[in-house]
């Protein structure tokens, strides 16, 4: 029997469909080993609490149901990457996490496990391999390589922030060199009020200049297809990239790369020239 289907299906579509498939295949690797990762880390906590709990007052049923409770209550993905580090994880790499607001849907980043924090990445460039140059609908739902150039997708930004999300900036230098930044307060508002920007310069520390990122402070974001800049002008098209424009911009970090691999991160408040550039939020 032959799927109708498969006769409409073009080249294209095929190769959406591998990629798709890849993508699959890589976060269900992913998800096994956070599974692993945590039933390891539950074990040991078992083995230190079987030492110190007696369990001969104890029917067997009741503590097979009890370890079976247990495990069952571990199913739950993680709702983000601090999450994933308070459950032991200090691998830095891919995971599958669910933030509340998600409803249910599960999805890849980029967990990085340093300064005693676990810090979900939500963008990363390295040389520009990746069209940074999109629409609207992509920059929403996100775009890129986990382990590579990504954006992970405004609403999903939107899910990962509240008032009390902590940003950190890293950009290297051509020389390579890095610059940082971390704000103690960092909220993307969600779609209905166009992903607004809100940062606070209280208790920020870093090299990277914070009064650049604050003359971005309160913007929506833009990308080509949907101006919602301070500017006459359309600053995403004219800057190649979508960002939270005001009129137009002291800081881009999604800017398309010149011949030079440069030009794709523009921060005005740092003499420096910048090749790669990393955000990522956390919480206390
Ligand atoms: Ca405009």
């Amino acid at each position: 029997m032959v799927n109708a289907d498969q006769h409409v299906i073009g080249q294209n579509a095929k190769s959406q469909e591998l990629l798709h498939l890849q993508q699959k295949i890589n976060a269900a690797r992913q998800l096994l080993q956070n599974v692993t990762n945590q039933l390891s880390f539950k074990q040991t906590q078992a083995a230190e609490e079987a030492t110190s709990i007696p369990s001969a007052s104890q029917h067997p049923l009741t503590e097979q149901l009890t370890t079976e409770q247990s495990v069952t209550s571990e199913v739950p993905t993680p709702k983000d990457c601090q999450e994933l580090y308070e459950q032991g994880n200090r691998l830095s790499g891919v995971y599958q996490i669910n933030p509340p607001r998600m409803a249910g849907e599960h999805f890849p980043v980029w967990c990085e496990f340093v300064d005693g924090h676990g810090w979900t990445v939500f963008q990363k460039r390295i040389n520009g391999y990746v069209d940074f140059l999109r629409n609207w609908t992509d920059y929403q739902t996100g775009f890129g390589d986990i382990d590579g150039e990504y954006w992970l997708g405004l609403d999903k930004i939107h899910a990962l922030t509240s008032t009390n999300t902590k940003l950190s900036i890293l950009l290297k230098t051509v020389d390579g060199n890095t610059e940082s930044g971390i704000w103690q307060s960092f909220y993307i508002n969600d779609s209905s009020d166009g992903y607004r920007l809100s940062i606070s310069n209280d208790g920020y520390r870093g090299s990277l200049g914070a009064f650049c990122l604050d003359y971005h402070n309160g913007m929506k974001f833009s990308t080509p297809d949907r101006d919602q800049d301070n500017n006459v002008d359309n600053c995403a098209q004219e800057y190649k990239g979508g960002w939270w424009y005001n009129s137009c911009l002291f800081v881009i970090l999604n800017r398309v790369y010149d011949s030079n691999g440069l030009g794709g991160i523009m921060w005005s408040c740092n003499p420096n020239q910048f090749t790669e550039s990393e955000m990522r939020v956390t919480r206390d």
